[in-house]
């Protein structure tokens, strides 16, 4: 019998339900945030990061245009750069222009396409940096490529808050992996949203616009559309608010009665009330977060924030011991 190997498109849409079943079937339910961002969950985390409310991108950036200059005389030259989840490498530009000649710049994103366009924009822009995107999911195994001339170090920049969606043992995980990756003389460059009043914090995430709302319900577009789900997205709400003890954002998608979702013969039963957990954002202290680092082999060795300290921007460098 002839076998075809399911194409690209059809196993992702495997994954897709498969990953959407299990977290339904769990007590209790939840869905991957890494999901939000199709085409359309992506156009709308665009929009999330021009909101008065979500102050973080806005800093960040900030933070990278008054300090970019410092960051780049502690990267040691002839460094590879790699970025994590490096989208459109916005950022990244602004610190490319303040590094001591790094030999190449390794876009790594999941978007195959996104990245290769992004990368031939940097080439035209950086016509002595070897440009060498990677398309990857970085919480999984990759290989990184070789660049035409030596590099003397692998510096990973992480920027964003990422890492804030990331349970504390997945970040230290994830951390390890890059203390792992970069080695003796390699270091992170790292941004992570800071402690602060719950009200800010609270705003962020429950924009007045409605914007992270649709965010977080384009996940209930999606399993109805791709995965040809009965559900009644409209009986859904959004629902974030900060846990103090957990130092971190919760988000939910809130079941506004009681309703069942069917899933390729599979029916999961909602009561009225009842949360689907979507994300976490957890919040750090330059300290805690230091802590963390400390646990997967980085050593904290300088930081900048802004002047209302809502963000920072670490600069850790390998140390490989565990504290
Ligand atoms: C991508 N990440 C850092 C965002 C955050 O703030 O945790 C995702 C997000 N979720 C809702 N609004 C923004």
């Amino acid at each position: 019998m002839l076998k075809t190997a399911p194409s690209k498109s059809s196993s992702r849409l495997i994954t897709f339900q498969h990953d959407v079943i299990t977290g339904l079937a769990d007590s209790p339910k939840r869905l991957p945030c890494k999901y939000f961002y199709d085409k359309r969950g992506s156009a709308l985390f665009d929009e999330i990061c021009e909101l008065d409310e979500y102050y973080l991108t806005r800093t960040e950036q900030a933070i990278m245009d008054r300090y970019a200059s410092e960051m780049g005389a502690q990267i040691d030259s002839g460094a590879m750069l790699v970025e994590y989840g490096s989208g459109s490498s916005i950022k990244t530009r602004i610190l490319l222009d303040h590094l001591i000649d790094p030999v190449a710049y390794v876009p790594v994103d999941i978007s195959h396409r996104h990245l290769q366009r992004v990368a031939e924009r940097l080439r035209a822009d950086y016509p002595h940096l070897e440009v060498i995107p990677v398309t990857a999911d970085f919480t999984r195994p990759f290989s990184l490529p070789t660049p035409r001339q030596p590099a003397t170090h692998c510096a990973v920049y992480f920027p964003g808050s990422t890492i804030g969606n990331f349970e504390p043992a997945q970040a230290e995980r994830l951390l390890r992996s890059i203390t792992e990756r970069c080695g003796d003389g390699g270091g992170l460059l790292i941004g992570i949203d800071l402690v602060k009043d719950v009200e800010t914090l609270e705003r962020a995430y429950n924009d007045d616009a409605g914007v992270t709302a649709a965010f977080n319900l384009n996940l209930l577009h999606r399993i109805r559309d791709e995965l040809d789900a009965d559900i009644d997205v409209e009986a859904f709400q959004h629902v974030a608010f900060y846990n103090d003890a957990a130092s971190r954002i919760e988000i939910y998608i809130r079941s506004l009665k009681r309703q069942t979702i069917d899933i390729a013969e599979t029916s999961f039963q909602l009561d009225a009330g009842e949360l689907i957990h979507t994300e976490y954002s957890h919040k750090y202290t330059i300290e805690g977060f230091s802590k963390l680092a400390a646990r997967a082999g980085l050593e904290l060795h300088r930081s900048w924030t802004d002047d209302d300290r809502l963000f920072a921007v670490l600069h850790l460098v390998v140390t490989g011991g565990q504290a």
